[in-house]
């Protein structure tokens, strides 16, 4: 184990799984019928050329709430739409909650990691999001969100 102290990146939950898929309908009744998941919210966000639905698995102690995001694109330039033609169904990212997605960002890129949004983006109902490159976190695709409102 290294001595040097990890950046303070401020992640306090493990916020969603995205999941990538080809019929979001589809997707939603597998989750309901095989786990009793239910969606708690629905939307279609062009800028991210997804139609999505996250649906809520259980509580975190800061506040908020771990989901799956069913991802079903939009286009087919879009991140999702090549990450099925390449993979087909199945993980594309997993996301940390922050209360400060700016400041987390910051820290995380100090640390030598890419992060891929300059500014915050509009993430799933209202949230401000930005991405950390797949190469530089082992593979993973790295989401950090701050929930609508929870900014300190
Ligand atoms: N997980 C892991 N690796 C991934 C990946 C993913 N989801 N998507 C792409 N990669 C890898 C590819 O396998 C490829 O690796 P190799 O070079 O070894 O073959 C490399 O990254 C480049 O892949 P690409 O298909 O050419 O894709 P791009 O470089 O054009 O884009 C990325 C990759 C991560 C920069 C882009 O997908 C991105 O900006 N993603 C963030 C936005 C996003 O995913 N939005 C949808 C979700 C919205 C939400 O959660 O709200
Ligand atoms: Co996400």
């Amino acid at each position: 184990m290294s001595d040097v102290p990890g950046p303070a990146a401020g992640l306090t939950r493990l916020d969603h799984v995205g999941i990538a898929c080809r019929d979001l309908d589809a997707s939603i009744a597998f989750y309901r019928r095989t786990y009793g998941f239910e969606v708690e919210h629905e939307e279609v966000n062009e800028e991210q050329g997804v139609r999505e639905a996250m649906l809520r698995v259980n509580g975190t102690d800061d506040g908020g709430a771990t989901y799956l995001q069913l991802l079903e694109p939009t286009r087919p330039d879009s991140p999702v739409a090549k990450f099925l033609d390449r993979n087909g169904e199945g993980v594309h990212h997993i996301a940390f909650g922050t209360h400060g997605v700016a400041d987390s960002a910051g820290a995380v890129g100090a640390a030598g990691v890419r992060v891929l949004d300059a500014e915050p983006r509009r993430g799933t109902h209202g949230s401000r999001i930005v991405f950390l490159h797949p190469k530089d976190c082992g593979g993973v695709l790295t989401e950090l969100v701050e929930s609508c409102g929870q900014a300190d």
